[in-house]
C-alpha cells in the first residue's frame, strides 16, 4: 500500500503541478468552484431573475443592478444542444483557435500567457459601441470537468470560467480603451438518450444542457440605456452564433465524451 501511494505521487503531471504553484491558483480555484456552484443554482425563486429572451430551448434571464452608477446586469442563460458533447462546446468555448470563428464582438485576442494547457490568460479588444470609448478585456480562462455524484442519469459536468485579472505588461486604460471587468462561465453536461453502450453512441442519440452566467462591468461611463440594449441584442446572438457554430465544427467528427 505504501508502494502504491508513492507512485501515484510520483506520476503527478508536472504541469499541474506547476499551474498549482502559479500565484493566481487559489483564485482560479475559488472563482471556478464559485461560479460552478453559482451556475447550477435555479432562476425561480427568491433570485429576482427576469426572463428577457426566448427562442427554442434557449432562455435568457437577467437582473438589473448598478455598481457606483455603471450598469451591471447579471445575465444567466440556458440552453439545450443536441449532438454535441459538453467537453466539445468547452473546448470550442476554451480554446483560442476558434474564437474568431464565434465572438461577433471581437476585433482582436492574443493569448498573454499560458498558465497549463487548460489555463491561459487572454488579452481581447472588442468593437466599439458608439457613443462609448472601445472596451478591451484581460482574464483568465481556466476548464475542468467535475465529477457529478448528484446526477445519475448525466455525465461528468465540464467548466469554462472566465475572470478578470491583471498583468503588469497590460495595464488597464492605457490606450485608448477601456478595460472591462468581466466573471464569466460556461458549464455543460452530456445526456445520452436512449441510453446505450458508449461504443454504439450515435450524434442524434447526445444532448448538451448549457449554462452560462456572465456579469460584465463597463468599467467607465458608457449610457444605461444603450447598454442595455445592446446586452438585449447581443447575448441571444452570442449563445444561438456560438452553439450553431459548435455544431458546425462537430457533425462530421468522432464524438468526443
Ligand atoms: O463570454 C463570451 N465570450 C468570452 C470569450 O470572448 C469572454 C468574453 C467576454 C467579453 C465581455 C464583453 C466585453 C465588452 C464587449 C463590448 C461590446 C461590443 C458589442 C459590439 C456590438 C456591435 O467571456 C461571450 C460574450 C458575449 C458578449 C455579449 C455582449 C456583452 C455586452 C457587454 C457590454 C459591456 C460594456 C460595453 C461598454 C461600452
Amino acid at each position: 500500500d505504501r508502494l502504491k501511494k508513492k507512485s501515484v505521487s510520483i506520476s503527478i503531471d508536472p504541469v499541474v503541478t506547476s499551474v498549482s504553484k502559479h500565484k493566481l491558483w487559489p483564485e482560479i480555484e475559488r472563482v471556478t468552484m464559485e461560479q460552478l456552484h453559482y451556475a447550477r443554482l435555479d432562476v425561480g425563486g427568491a433570485g429576482g431573475w427576469q426572463l428577457f429572451a426566448e427562442d427554442g430551448d434557449m432562455r435568457m434571464y437577467r437582473r438589473e443592478e448598478e455598481a457606483d452608477g455603471l450598469v451591471v446586469d447579471p445575465l444567466k442563460a440556458c440552453h439545450v444542444v443536441k449532438g454535441v458533447t459538453g467537453r466539445e462546446v468547452c473546448n470550442i468555448f476554451f480554446s483560442p483557435e476558434y474564437r474568431a470563428g464565434w465572438e461577433a464582438t471581437l476585433d482582436d485576442m492574443t493569448v498573454v500567457e499560458t498558465i497549463s494547457s487548460d489555463t491561459l490568460v487572454f488579452l481581447q479588444t472588442h468593437k466599439r459601441i458608439w457613443p462609448a470609448s472601445q472596451r478591451d478585456a484581460l482574464f483568465w480562462s481556466h476548464r475542468r470537468s467535475v465529477s457529478n455524484t448528484d446526477d445519475p442519469d448525466g455525465s461528468d459536468l465540464w467548466i469554462i470560467c472566465n475572470h478578470s485579472t491583471e498583468h503588469p505588461d497590460y495595464p488597464a486604460n492605457a490606450g485608448k480603451c477601456v478595460r472591462v471587468y468581466l466573471t464569466v462561465c460556461l458549464v455543460c453536461q452530456t445526456f445520452v438518450d436512449p441510453p446505450k453502450d458508449p461504443k454504439n453512441i450515435r450524434r442524434e442519440d447526445i444532448t448538451c444542457k448549457i449554462t452560462y452566467c456572465s456579469v460584465v462591468n463597463p468599467g467607465g461611463w458608457a449610457p444605461a440605456s444603450v447598454l442595455r440594449a445592446v446586452y438585449k441584442r447581443e447575448y441571444p446572438k452570442f449563445l444561438k452564433r456560438f452553439t450553431n457554430f459548435c455544431i458546425e465544427q462537430c457533425k462530421d467528427k468522432p464524438i468526443v465524451f
